[in-house]
């Protein structure tokens, strides 16, 4: 089984791998351990990561970006709807209700899934992690925001079947970092002693979360959450390119907003911009050649100016950071330290804005820019069998409370239950027994809309069938467990009729009041009716397993109903899409390089015939050659520029058949004595 780690950013993706020398982050094909989260489509393949980067202004309309917060959202979302202004590609109104990205691809109007979207990114991380393994990657672990909501959970899920993948567990951002700062720190205090808490911020491209933890040897919790979904780099990007705006229109009279390509520009270089203020306060020049109608435009700003233009931004540090703490009942002495990654936190003002919060100062002893991918791939190796790493528990929170409520279709005994409340550890399974005549529903749901950064509160609901009085007409007891699993998603995992043994004392719990008692045994899976690629194995952070009493129980189907979930038939279409796509890059890909192949000989074969083939042919042959050579140039960019993978296999064998004879007398004469040296120094 494979060990690796995805950290999918909005804006930058990092993979972290598990080989014999510990957990190493890797890179790509350009050498770059930073994977854009940009795919670019186009009329005969599609482009992941770096290549797909450089194609945001070329490919504007076909270069897709910026879309990890719409996983799960419906396009009318409140959300969805502001992003849509700024975005330089189409989105499109599904079916269903939910966003879809519009775009040109194979020469025709498509409109792709947001999971479908995510999956491409996932398909070309999975392709990275397979070339620096050289095997086949499929299990791994991926991280997500805490506070996504289980639809956006099951949606990113969903993205990770599409491309193949088995992902072990949906971990949260913070809490993979936090792991990552735990498991090697040797001095962590014993299990009996107080534990070290420390403050985990990340501030990344689209969103701010902190989360506190505490350590002991051998195990860190998650003692409370916080974030501010909206507050990330873009938003100081944003600033800057408002104010550039502003100053365009004025000195040089440009409505850059109407210019799509110079907009995507001018935000290119004011993220630069920013960057550069970071380590420097002095003024700093933005120029932009050819910017909009042949004018060149510069302007200049400095770090002050900055942080005054964000002082808005800014001063939104503090309440996720007060939040985490208030929830911790935590003193600000009791923290150890505060670590700091994403790289937002790079901006000089963020860091003071934390470091004043708390009146000490903050530690960057992580890698900002890895710790989440290398927390994945730590948790991707405690989960692996295959892999030894020492051990390590792992109690994460829940962010939002969850409620169960039930009712029957006659009785109307309505009645709700808090099965989660916030920060409860998870994951977490919990038993609630109902006594029952007749089958009933069950709804869960986030108890706080209020505080949920998502529109609508409803999670799933479950039918409770082939519920019956028990023989004497009174009322059966059923057993129904629940759970919050290892991707942080809930679930109404099964249901139980619990038969009634002789001698045993009658159950005076009511309906209203379900007993909620917590199990700390292993969750069988229901049938089809509930999530299928499900990790886990046994809940961490319950307690001991409970004697069980002599009854009899017998497995009760439970019908699932999750809010916008992608249909099984769908999510499989999408997966053999998703291979038809890999195979056409790949032929594409193929067909590319035999073109260039061709080209590569041309120019190859040329220079040596004026150089070390020189000797080797006669001016005959050579002038020959050389306009065969220079023929085939201009058919590569003529009729050859677009040609099939095996005419240019045919050109290139065409070639060679004259330049191959060549070659050889060329190596028959310089390889002689080259040969006897070698057999020289053997002796
Ligand atoms: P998210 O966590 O929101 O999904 P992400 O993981 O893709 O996003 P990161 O890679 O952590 O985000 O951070 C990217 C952001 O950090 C960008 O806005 C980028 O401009 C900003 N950034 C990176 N380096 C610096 C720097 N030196 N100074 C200021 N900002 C920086
Ligand atoms: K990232
Ligand atoms: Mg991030």
């Amino acid at each position: 089984m494979s060990v690796v780690g995805i950290d999918v950013g909005f804006q930058n993706c990092y993979i972290a791998v598990a080989r014999s020398g510990g957990i190493e982050t890797i890179a790509n094909e350009y050498s770059d351990r930073c994977t854009p989260a940009c795919i670019s489509l186009a009329s005969k393949n599609r482009t992941i990561g770096n290549a797909a980067k450089s194609q945001i202004i070329t490919n504007f309309k076909n270069t897709v970006h910026g879309f990890k917060k719409f996983h799960g959202r419906a396009f009318d979302d409140q959300f969805v709807q502001g992003e849509k202004s700024k975005l330089p590609y189409s989105l499109h109104k599904l079916d269903n209700g939910s966003t879809g990205i519009k775009v040109r691809y194979l020469n025709e109007d498509k409109v792709f899934t947001i999971e479908q979207m995510t999956a491409m990114l996932l398909t070309k991380l999975k392709e990275t992690s397979e070339h620096a393994l050289k095997k086949p990657v499929v299990d791994c672990v991926i991280s997500v925001p805490s506070f996504f909501t289980d639809v956006e959970r099951r949606s990113l899920m969903d993205a990770t079947q599409i491309a193949g993948l088995n992902c072990l567990r949906l971990i949260n951002d913070t809490t993979a970092v936090a792991l990552a700062y735990g498991i090697y720190k040797q001095d962590l205090p014993n299990p009996e002693e107080k534990p070290r808490n420390v403050v985990f911020v990340d501030i990344g491209h689209s969103s701010y979360q902190v989360s506190v933890a505490s350590f002991n040897k051998g195990k860190l919790k998650v003692l409370a959450t916080a974030f501010d979904p909206y507050l990330g780099g873009r938003n100081f990007d944003e600033m800057l390119v408002e104010y550039f705006c502003e100053d365009f229109k004025n000195r040089f009279k440009l409505n850059v907003k109407d210019n799509p390509r110079a907009l995507l520009r001018l935000y290119q270089e004011c993220e630069k911009l920013k960057k550069l203020m970071s380590a420097n306060s002095s003024d700093l020049p933005l120029n932009i050649e050819c910017f909009m109608n042949d004018i060149d435009v510069h302007g200049k700003m400095n770090r002050l100016q900055f942080e005054e233009m964000c002082a808005h931004l800014l001063m939104r540090v503090e309440a996720p950071l007060k939040s985490a703490m208030e929830q911790s009942k935590l003193s600000r002495d009791e923290i150890y330290a505060i670590e700091v990654v994403g790289g937002a936190t790079r901006i000089p003002a963020t860091k003071e804005r934390i470091s004043k919060f708390f009146g000490k100062d903050i530690s960057t002893t992580l890698n900002a820019d890895e710790a989440v991918a290398r927390g994945c791939a730590l948790q991707c190796a405690i989960l692996s069998p295959a892999f030894k790493v020492r051990e390590f528990s792992i109690t994460d929170a829940v962010p939002f409370p969850i409620t169960l409520r039930w009712n029957s279709p006659t009785d109307e005994s309505v009645g709700e239950c808090e099965v989660y409340s916030k920060n409860h550890a998870a994951p977490f399974s919990k038993a609630i027994t109902f006594h029952k005549k007749e089958p009933f529903d069950l709804e869960a749901f986030y108890s706080s809309p209020h505080e949920l950064p998502y529109p609508d509160s409803r999670i799933g609901g479950y039918y409770c069938v082939n519920v019956m009085p028990q023989p004497d007409g009174g009322s059966s007891k059923v057993k129904v467990k629940v759970r919050v699993n290892m991707h942080g998603i809930f679930s109404v995992s099964s249901a139980s009729l619990i038969e009634k043994q002789k001698g045993e004392a009658e159950d005076v719990q009511m309906d209203t009041e379900p007993a909620v008692q917590n199990e700390g045994r292993p969750e069988e899976q229901v049938g089809d009716a509930d999530w299928q690629n499900d990790g886990e194995k046994q809940d961490q952070g319950a307690s001991s397993s409970k004697a069980k009493s002599k009854v009899k129980s017998v497995d009760l189907p439970i019908w699932a109903n999750t809010t916008r979930q992608l249909d099984r038939d769908v999510l499989n279409n999408f997966v053999e899409y998703e291979k038809k796509m890999i195979i056409q890059d790949k032929l594409e890909k193929e067909r590319n390089d035999a073109k260039n192949a061709v080209e590569e000989y041309v120019y190859d074969l040329r220079d040596k015939l004026c150089g070390i083939y020189e000797r080797y042919v006669t001016e005959d042959e050579s002038n020959r050659l050389t306009i065969m050579l220079e023929d085939t140039e201009n058919w590569l960019y003529e009729e050859g520029e677009d040609q099939e993978k095996e005419i240019y296999q045919d050109k290139l064998s065409e070639l060679k058949k004259f330049g191959e004879p060549i070659e050889e007398r060329y190596r028959e004469h310089e390889g002689r004595p080259r040969a006897f040296d070698e057999l020289g120094k053997k002796i």
